[in-house]
């Protein structure tokens, strides 16, 4: 899957600097920093020191939108990134080199008033150039399994995944939902995320009852014919609340329903409908055919954009 992108990180960088006006190595940190404080644009930089210096694209908002991207455009290698094009300080796409007299602070550049004693010694605004941006979603659920390994299957034309798996059959399905098998216990606590067998699956690495269905999956952990979500005896929906806790016969602190040797609680309980649905996104940017003062660029790797999002959360 990040074969694409490799790929295009290792393509020339070429730069050629006829002029003595500015010169600029443009070996910026490529971990990319967002700032929302403007209404209408995201803007999206790097910065670096000695000298002080940024690149910042500068992108349309949406109305109300907290981050710039929140679905993929990476299900798979054929799907081309989205293009926008530089067009200069008229434009709404923006791409701004500055060169400060000291080296700045975190977060600065997003202010809206800059301190008063950070001048721009040096200012350049590309006025063509071609932005591309692709952006992937590694963990649909933040539960630690990669969305590929929670059954998504394929995108349809719509950019949806109708054969995606609900093993809980509770409307969510798996690469969504952080308890996959509804036992009121979230699935990032039934995995092992070290993958103890090496076979690049996590998924597959802890299964208390030895049944050959994973703890994630399993809607009975220990195998005591007692459903996990019945071991409960919290009234709280949560089967690792400190109500249930047990001691098992080897010493080791642990919950009723991982422990079949435990007390028997049979409590019929519900199923939490909460469900607090965090995507992770990538956004990597590549900059082409891009001019600033004497220095024209065929293809800059600019970098990526991380963060995390909440797509949906029920009660
Ligand atoms: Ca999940
Ligand atoms: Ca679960
Ligand atoms: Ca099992
Ligand atoms: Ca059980």
């Amino acid at each position: 899957m990040r074969h694409f992108y490799i790929i295009f990180a290792v393509l020339l960088i070429t730069a050629c600097d006829d002029g003595d006006i500015i010169t600029v190595d443009l070996e910026f940190n490529e971990d990319l920093e967002l700032c929302t404080t403007a209404e209408d644009a995201f803007l999206i930089y790097s910065v670096k020191e000695e000298p002080s210096e940024s690149l910042t694209l500068i992108i349309p908002r949406n109305s109300g939108a907290n981050v710039p991207f929140t679905e993929p455009n990476f299900p798979d290698i054929n799907t081309p990134p989205s293009t926008y094009p530089i067009g200069g300080a008229s434009s709404p796409v923006r791409f701004i080199y500055r060169k400060y007299n000291r080296t700045l602070g975190s977060n600065e550049l997003c202010e809206i008033i800059p301190p008063g004693d950070l001048d721009i010694i040096n200012n350049s605004e590309s006025s063509d150039g071609d932005v591309y941006v692709t952006v992937i979603v590694e963990d649909d659920d933040l539960d630690d399994i990669p969305s590929e390994l929670e059954g998504r299957g394929e995108m349809d034309e719509e950019g949806n995944y109708p054969d995606a798996i609900d093993t809980d059959g509770d409307g969510i399905p798996n690469y969504q939902d952080e308890d996959d098998d509804g036992d009121n216990v979230l699935t990032k606590f039934e995995i092992i995320v070290d993958d103890i067998d090496n076979d690049g699956d996590p998924t597959n690495n802890l299964d208390t009852d030895g049944d050959g269905t994973p703890d994630y999956l399993d809607t009975d952990d220990d195998g005591d014919m007692i459903a996990t979500i019945n071991e409960d005896s919290s009234g709280e929906q949560n089967p690792r609340n400190s109500a249930n806790a047990v001691v098992d016969n080897n010493g080791i602190d642990t919950f009723r329903y991982l422990y079949n040797g435990a007390d028997d609680v049979d409590v019929p309980n519900m199923q939490s409908s909460e469900n607090e649905f965090r995507r992770s996104i990538e956004a990597i940017f590549f900059i082409t055919n891009f001019s600033l003062e004497t220095i024209s660029v065929t293809e800059l790797n600019f970098g990526t954009l991380s963060y995390d999002i909440t797509i949906q959360s029920a009660e």
